[in-house]
């Protein structure tokens, strides 16, 4: 989409005078008060925007090249306050208007929207954008001109000389040894790399593989390993499924923690960020994180035992490892205090309750294996009630639960198995539909914020994940209206939400310009790396004793959000948030490809 002038120059405030609407057209172009998905919507399909503190009764919708021709009028709908950001708002609803093209939404008094577009593959670009992330997000690589473009950059951190902290230290791995542990996915704007938080985003990337098979084969990324014979998609979560199986001890199948450096960097770019790296503390969460994820892993890469021979069943191995030393050490936490020599204080993923990563990892054993020992394990109908929420790094039960119900027909020979996933499947879709039904109601129209407890730090991670929790059941129940409810916290994310960004890096007219990222603060770039999905509002506002006299614009926690590079509580990215975003917004470009 071309960009269209937002400010108003002498010569449009000359035509002012002369025509008056097109002196609203160009003067208030991108008027902050119509909020909308700014990169667009497909020709089928809801199109929707909220417009906040007007009393106007109409819209129309024009065409974005000559800002005048009047293609579609509807009525303003006031749909009340919506709570987390006190905003009024209106619902300008123009799913009828079928017609591709680029276009502006107007209303009388407020001026024009941002322009977006109606197409058949709308999401197409934002939507591998989300996923090339990933590529501009490895450790131990150079990202060449070719794969990266102007964002090339040196190799930075091989992690092939990593320290055994003392926390780790075990057997023949004594405190201060050498292992290697290269490859993975720099977590955020951080340079450490976590196995609990890469145990959610691995998990998101290889379920939009395989619930979205046909599709995902055909998508091409251009990275280094396009031209093998595996999907780029594969290849990329190869990238860290590499890396997490490093960091498993062979001598006891336990798990590190995280591997990282004692503190977080500086603003450098990571060829200069070579401060020693430690792998410290196995934990129970680790463990189990990774024994879920080996598990599906090995489910999913049977389909490529020519390309990959005998991978799927080593990962099967390392999972049921991972998983027997948690059954011996279930209450291993991470308590990052406790550690010293030297003392690390980078980012934590710590969490006292593993019941969840018990369930899952169970869950997902269960369906790799068939072995009923795992199902008894998982206690798939007394727990279900506690897993059924939107999964997040820390309460992961919901993955279980996906896995269970998406194969509720694959042990026909087993009826309590059988019995206890159609069950899981029921519920899972009950509960799809009652958010879906919640977000239809609310003011803006979406899931996120239906309530208030969605406004987290990393809160498009909770949007993001209510997509494809819909989205799940939309597989699942074929209800159509379940897509709806899932495009509409896309939009949310587009542009569609009270701050009125577009959080995806690079992408809408108005989008995160300084992300909390390292590689964008120190590569000389004034953009951003594109592709990058923002944490957005969070009401906990944590940076700001550090945020340089910054200031959020609100205390609300829908307005909880600031584009400035200190805010790491608001605007900072991480793989965890963009995996969501990239299911949904692929998994809407692959539904609306075969309707
Ligand atoms: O996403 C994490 C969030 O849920 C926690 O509240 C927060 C504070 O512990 O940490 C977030 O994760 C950060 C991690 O610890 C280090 N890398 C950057 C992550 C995103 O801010």
């Amino acid at each position: 989409m071309k960009k269209v002038l937002l400010s108003a120059s002498p010569f449009v405030l000359g035509l002012v005078a002369l025509f008056p609407h097109f002196s609203n057209a160009q003067a208030t172009l991108g008027s902050e008060s119509i909020r909308l998905n700014q990169i667009g919507f497909y020709p089928t399909g809801p199109k929707m925007a909220i417009v906040v503190g007007s009393k106007a009764s109409k819209f129309s919708l024009i065409s974005a090249a000559n800002q005048k021709d009047t293609v579609f009028a509807g009525a303003l709908v006031n749909s009340g306050i919506w709570e987390p950001s006190g905003e009024e708002t209106s619902k300008a609803d123009f799913s009828t208007f079928s017609k591709s093209g680029s276009y502006i939404v107007y209303v009388n008094g407020l001026g024009n929207s941002y322009p977006f577009d109606i197409l058949a593959n709308v999401n197409e670009e934002v939507a591998k954008a989300s996923l090339k992330a990933y590529y501009f997000q490895r450790t131990a690589i150079e990202l060449t001109p070719e794969f990266a473009g102007k964002f090339a950059r040196a190799a930075g951190h091989p992690d092939d000389k990593v320290i055994v902290h003392p926390s780790a230290a075990f057997g023949k791995r004594t405190a201060g040894s050498i292992i290697s542990s290269p490859k993975g996915w720099y977590d955020a704007g951080d340079y450490n790399k976590y196995i609990v938080n890469s145990g959610i985003s691995t998990y998101t990337l290889l379920a939009l593989y395989e619930d979205f098979k046909t599709y995902s084969d055909g998508l091409k990324l251009n990275i280094p390993e396009s031209k093998n014979q595996l999907p780029d998609l594969i290849d990329e979560i190869n990238w860290n499924l590499r890396w997490m199986l490093t960091m498993q001890d062979p001598q006891d199948g336990g798990v590190y923690h995280k591997l990282t450096n004692p503190n977080f960097d500086g603003s450098v770019q990571p060829k200069d960020a070579t401060a020693p790296r430690y792998v410290v503390k196995k934990s129970t969460a680790a463990a189990l994180d990774f024994a879920a994820v080996m598990a599906q892993a090995s489910r999913i890469y049977k389909g490529f035992a020519k390309q990959m021979p005998g991978f799927s069943d080593s990962c099967l191995a390392a999972s049921k490892k991972a998983y027997a030393w948690a059954k011996k050490n279930p209450t291993v936490y991470y308590i990052q205090s406790e550690l010293t020599d030297p003392a690390i204080v980078t980012g934590a993923y710590d969490d006292m309750n593993v019941k969840d990563e018990f369930f899952w990892a169970a869950s997902e054993l269960f369906v790799a294996t068939g072995d009923v020992t795992y199902f008894k394990e998982a206690q798939v109908e007394t727990s279900l009630a506690e897993n059924l929420k939107i999964p997040d790094w820390q309460s992961v039960g919901m993955l279980g639960v996906y896995t269970l119900a998406s194969n509720a027909n694959k042990f026909p020979a087993n009826k309590e198995a059988t019995t206890a996933l159609t069950l899981a499947k029921t519920k899972f879709v009950e509960a799809a539909k009652s958010l879906k039904t919640k977000a239809f109601a609310s003011a803006y129209g979406v899931p996120m914020g239906t309530e208030m407890s969605d406004f987290v730090w990393g809160s498009n991670a909770v949007a993001g994940n209510q997509g494809v929790f819909l989205l799940k059941a939309y597989l699942l129940s074929q209800d159509k209206s379940l897509v709806d409810a899932a495009e509409a916290n896309a939009d949310y994310l587009l542009g569609r939400n009270a701050t009125g960004y577009s959080f995806l890096t690079g992408f809408g007219e108005k989008s995160p310009k300084n992300p909390h990222h390292r590689p964008s603060e120190s590569d000389g770039i004034e953009e951003p790396i594109p592709g990058l999905v923002a944490g957005g509002p969070n009401p906990g506002q944590q940076d700001l004793p550090n945020c340089n006299g910054q200031k959020y614009p609100s205390n609300k926690a829908g307005l909880s959000y600031m584009d400035v590079q200190c805010s790491y509580a608001s605007n900072e990215i991480a793989i965890n948030w963009n995996a969501p975003f990239a299911y949904i917004l692929n998994a809407l470009e692959a539904i609306k490809k075969t309707k």
